[in-house]
């Protein structure tokens, strides 16, 4: 057996317990305080018999007041949370989606954004019908870019991107009338059914919260993932390295955070640029080390080996290391406590959208068109702020990992045509996965995705169940911080497989195509490549999406984007697996229907179990009945 060694998440909770000593020093606040100063929450909310959508209450439904003052009872009041809960989430990773579309069309062969990945840009406009012959290669990047921000608001028609599910799916979507129209159509038309006097029927409340989140995964998120391979090219396997030992003490730190990589990218390119490299060895650092947080840092971990500082609730430790010269961030996900924390250090917090404007932040707008200049202010402003540092409250918890990240779906298929050389279609075959699910040399998979959440032991429910998983032959693709948890315990080293960790069909499947037990695939919306990947599987196999031996997983899940994912996961015939509440379970109707009802629609449910021991177990059975099912 090997010499590797996981981090534990013992470990992990030593090292920020010496960087909140840190913070104490200098009167920081912290989450883990304000946890405590929030705790007990209040039981109406969390079960979503509060009512707040219009100006007579706020309602709250116990057994003696059984309905709101306009006479909705539980069910209809839990529904319509739910459905505005999946509507914000779709509507943030659709905005997403849409930006990436805007920076798609201001590429140009001069400017700051350019088409890295030419090849699948072709693919998509064929896949959409528009002519390629001829057409120089920004036109026509100018050209989907445009269509696709006609997803957003065509007035009539479903999600182009539909025509990519296996036609079982499709044949669902059709049949339960939950084909997403245009994005913003399903965000708007799930306000418009949860106004005070539309809808209160949970069926009809459940169901328009699937199609809103189809139009995340099928519709927006699936853009903003294929047009940032475009743009900043399709993530191939790539070596890095996570946790917070990625911050080098002698180095000018930048922690970018959030998840639009359009920022990001550009930072990357002028920290590495030698000019900068120069002006911060002039300003005493030997170099410059950019680091990220969130799904920021997975964007640019997958495309340029950029390390993982941290996953969400990391995100205060990287400025309390005392070293972080700057945390630039874009949108979603960041906490506005980073403001007040970054006063009690030398770091700057940038803001730099107008999505994301946060107190005690300097705030450089960033946009397609001076994305070079702002980049080059910001990295400057970085370097120049390296001499404030209070040398005293330095201290870079000295732990990190070895990862192999990079794993899109076209990579996946590249890393699987390595074990036979069978084609199907253009991009190639998932069959070498399908055949080893087949032999029983791999159980089945899992997709774990999802944030970090007070409510469960921070990374804990993440790695025990990676690690559960693996030892009974499941595999992993991984999103999110969920991926980043992983890596930063170790979990993406290849040298994993020679513990006792990884079960022996899983070890040998990982050989073969020299893989992690655990692939990362990017980002929140990079859920959209999970999509993908199932339904070709679908495709390739013959089995539906829901025959497959695989479920989803969303352990330490926290997001409105979150409830829209496994919307659309659920909805695509994956079962989903939970270890938070929804703020659903005030309504047994609701919450029947998400647990169980919702099958019959979609074949597929939620499950939430919270301890995360037998949430790992019923994953198992779930694989193993559905293995039963397929006589494999
Ligand atoms: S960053 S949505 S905390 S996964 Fe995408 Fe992590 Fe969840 Fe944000």
């Amino acid at each position: 057996m090997s010499e590797f060694k996981l981090t534990t998440v013992e470990e992990f909770e030593a090292a920020t317990e010496r960087l909140l000593e840190t913070g104490a020093k200098v009167g920081a606040d912290s989450w883990q305080m304000r946890v405590k100063n929030q705790t007990p929450h209040c039981k109406f909310g969390e079960s979503g018999a509060c009512c707040k959508i219009c100006s007579m209450g706020p309602c709250r439904i116990t057994a003696k007041a059984p309905r709101g003052i306009c006479g909705c009872d539980v069910h209809g009041i839990v529904g319509r949370n739910f459905l505005r809960f999946t509507a914000g989430g779709a509507a943030t990773h659709s905005d997403h989606g849409r930006e990436i579309c805007h920076t798609l069309y201001e590429t140009s062969a001069d400017g700051n954004y350019k088409v890295k990945d030419p090849e699948k840009l072709i693919r998509i406009a064929k896949e959409w019908d528009i002519e390629t012959e001829g057409k120089d290669i920004y036109d026509l990047a100018h050209e989907v870019a445009e269509t696709g921000l006609m997803e957003y608001g065509k007035p009539f028609g479903h999600q182009r991107f539909l025509k990519r599910a296996d036609k079982h799916t499709q044949e669902i979507w059709e049949r339960e009338e939950i084909a997403p129209r245009a994005i913003d159509r399903e965000v708007s038309c799930s306000l418009h059914m949860s106004h005070v006097g539309c809808s209160s029927k949970p069926e009809a409340l459940v169901r328009q919260a699937l199609r809103a989140g189809l139009s995340d995964g099928w519709g927006g998120s699936m853009m903003g993932t294929e047009f940032s391979d475009v743009l900043f090219g399709t993530p191939r396997e790539m070596e890095t390295e996570a946790n917070l030992g990625v911050m080098v003490e002698e180095n000018v730190n930048i922690v970018v955070h959030g998840h639009d990589p359009s920022l990001s990218e550009m930072i990357c390119e002028y920290a590495e640029d030698p000019e900068m490299i120069a002006y911060a060895k002039e300003k005493g650092a030997q170099g410059i080390t950019v680091s990220g947080v969130c799904c920021t840092s997975n964007e640019v971990a997958m495309r340029r080996g950029i390390p993982m500082a941290g996953n969400y609730l990391q995100q205060e430790n990287v400025v309390l290391t005392g070293a972080c010269e700057a945390i630039v961030v874009d949108v979603q996900c960041i906490f506005p406590a980073l403001g007040p924390l970054s006063k009690c250090f030398h770091t700057k917090f940038i803001t730099t959208s107008p999505i994301a404007q946060m107190p005690e932040s300097e705030f450089i707008r960033f946009n397609s068109h001076t994305a070079g200049e702002n980049a080059k202010a910001i990295v400057k402003a970085a370097i120049e702020n390296f001499q404030n540092r209070k040398k005293e409250l330095v201290h870079i918890p000295q732990m990190k990992q070895k990862a192999s990240v990079g794993y899109s779906y076209e990579e996946i298929i590249r890393k699987l045509d390595g074990v036979t050389n069978s084609q199907v279609d253009d991009l190639g075959t998932t069959m070498p996965l399908v055949d080893c699910v087949k032999s029983g040399v791999l159980r089945g998979a899992v997709a774990m995705v999802g944030c970090n959440n007070p409510k469960v032991r921070p990374d804990a429910a993440h790695i025990e169940l990676m690690k559960k998983l693996l030892k009974n032959d499941i595999i992993l693709v991984l999103s999110g911080c969920s991926a980043q948890a992983a890596a930063r315990a170790g979990l993406m080293d290849k040298e994993v497989i020679y513990t006792d960790i990884v079960g022996a069909g899983v070890r040998r499947v990982c050989e073969l195509a020299d893989i992690p037990p655990v692939l990362h695939m990017g980002s929140c919306v990079d859920i959209s490549r999970m999509m993908i990947l199932a339904s070709n599987i679908a495709k390739h196999s013959g089995w539906t999406v829901s025959q497959i031996p695989l479920v989803g997983c969303a352990p330490e899940w926290m997001s409105e984007k979150a409830v829209s994912i496994g919307n659309y996961v659920v909805s695509t015939g994956i079962d989903t697996y939970l270890g938070v509440e929804p703020y659903a379970y005030g309504s047994s109707e609701v919450d029947g229907l998400l647990k169980g009802g919702i099958k019959d629609w979609v074949e597929a449910c939620y499950t939430v179990e919270k301890d995360i021991d037998k949430l790992g177990d019923l994953m198992i059975e779930r694989i193993e009945e559905k293995r039963v099912a397929l006589g494999i």
